[in-house]
């Protein structure tokens, strides 16, 4: 029983992303200090979240995708069916309600406040397959600040960073505002930020 949950709660495959997938993750939320999922209560862990999109020209069927984070553990396993351009916004509530259902340690997705990095994977009897995945550093999780990809669906990671403005000489925001469920959009960002930029101020901090 004890290896049953243990494949059910655990993962540790490794293997390369695909080239040109059409399921991505979108958008991520690490440290929300607002109620981001509507129930009347701020929650450090309910209000987390994760968008996915599906950038192709045909429905995905999402059986066996799941979300999973830096620990390696399984936070949310999908169902159902993803339209071309639809877009998905898993919660924290939603990911620690699946852990409770399945009797995995229920956290919620547990989106580090420092930084972390999440996982789309795809589970099928023949193999698991790591489809997206972003790292994010400390100053993209502070309250209320999201990481997106700008363009929607396709560009580099850009911080958005509306809500809670980064200070000047901070890893540099988009000034734009969080948009979950909604499509990643930057009315006059402030200037093109590629997540290889980003990462290049980390490490010369
Ligand atoms: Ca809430
Ligand atoms: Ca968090
Ligand atoms: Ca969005």
């Amino acid at each position: 029983m004890k290896g049953i949950t243990w494949m059910l709660c655990a993962c540790l495959a490794v293997s390369a992303v695909p080239a040109g997938a059409a399921v991505v993750l979108n958008e991520v939320l690490a440290d929300p200090a607002r109620d981001w999922n509507n129930d009347g209560t701020v929650s450090y862990r309910d209000d987390e979240w994760v968008e996915v999109l599906n950038t192709g020209t045909e429905a995905v069927d999402l059986t066996g995708w799941r979300i999973a984070t830096a620990d390696t553990s399984w936070r949310y396993e999908f169902t159902g069916t993803l339209a071309a351009g639809g877009r998905l916004l898993i919660t924290g509530k939603m990911s620690y309600d699946w852990e409770r259902t399945f009797g995995c340690p229920a956290y919620g997705l547990r989106l580090g406040n420092e930084g972390d990095t999440v996982m789309l994977w795809r589970l099928a009897p023949a193999d698991t397959t790591l489809m997206d995945s972003v790292t994010f550093g400390d100053e993209d999780a502070e309250d209320d600040r999201s990481t997106g990809r700008l363009p929607d669906g396709a560009g580099e990671w850009s911080l958005f960073d509306a809500l809670n403005h980064v200070a000047p000489g901070g890893v540099p925001g988009n000034g734009c505002t969080p948009t979950p469920e909604e499509v990643n959009f930057c009315e006059t960002p402030v200037e093109a930020v590629t997540w290889g930029r980003v990462k290049e101020r980390f490490t010369n901090e």
